[in-house]
């Protein structure tokens, strides 16, 4: 069964898709936690980071430098913004599909993400 976030890649689920590529895809996030609320998923299912692996390491890299391309894009290059992962039940993930969440728009406190 594919993931959520394979299903929203495949668009059988509906999302805001901002940016896309032959690697990862871009959309809203639907509970956003602050003005700017966006996740960057690759298309490759790896369930969470720690089970990355050396082969990822150059789509690892290619995740954050979409982050880049996508604050831009949205105009919160320059004012700033934050990356996070969420590995495992303690940081509190839910999907079981490797994403980035970029976070921004607005001045963050530590409670964000
Ligand atoms: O983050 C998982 C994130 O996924 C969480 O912030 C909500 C978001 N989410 C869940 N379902 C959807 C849909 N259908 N569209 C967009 N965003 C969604 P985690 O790091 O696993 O806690």
């Amino acid at each position: 069964m594919p993931s959520l976030f394979s299903q929203i890649i495949a668009r059988k689920i509906p999302a805001d898709i901002l940016y896309e590529d032959s690697q990862c895809v871009a959309f809203r996030d639907i509970h956003p936690v602050a003005k700017v609320h966006v996740l960057i998923v690759p298309r490759k299912e790896i369930p969470r980071l720690g089970e990355a692996s050396e082969e990822d390491i150059p789509l690892l890299g290619h995740l954050l430098l979409t982050a880049n391309k996508v604050a831009a894009q949205l105009g919160i290059f320059h004012s700033g913004f934050r990356v996070i992962i969420n590995n495992g039940p303690d940081a509190g993930e839910s999907i079981p599909h490797l994403h980035v969440h970029l976070i921004g728009g607005e001045p963050l406190g530590w409670g964000h993400g």
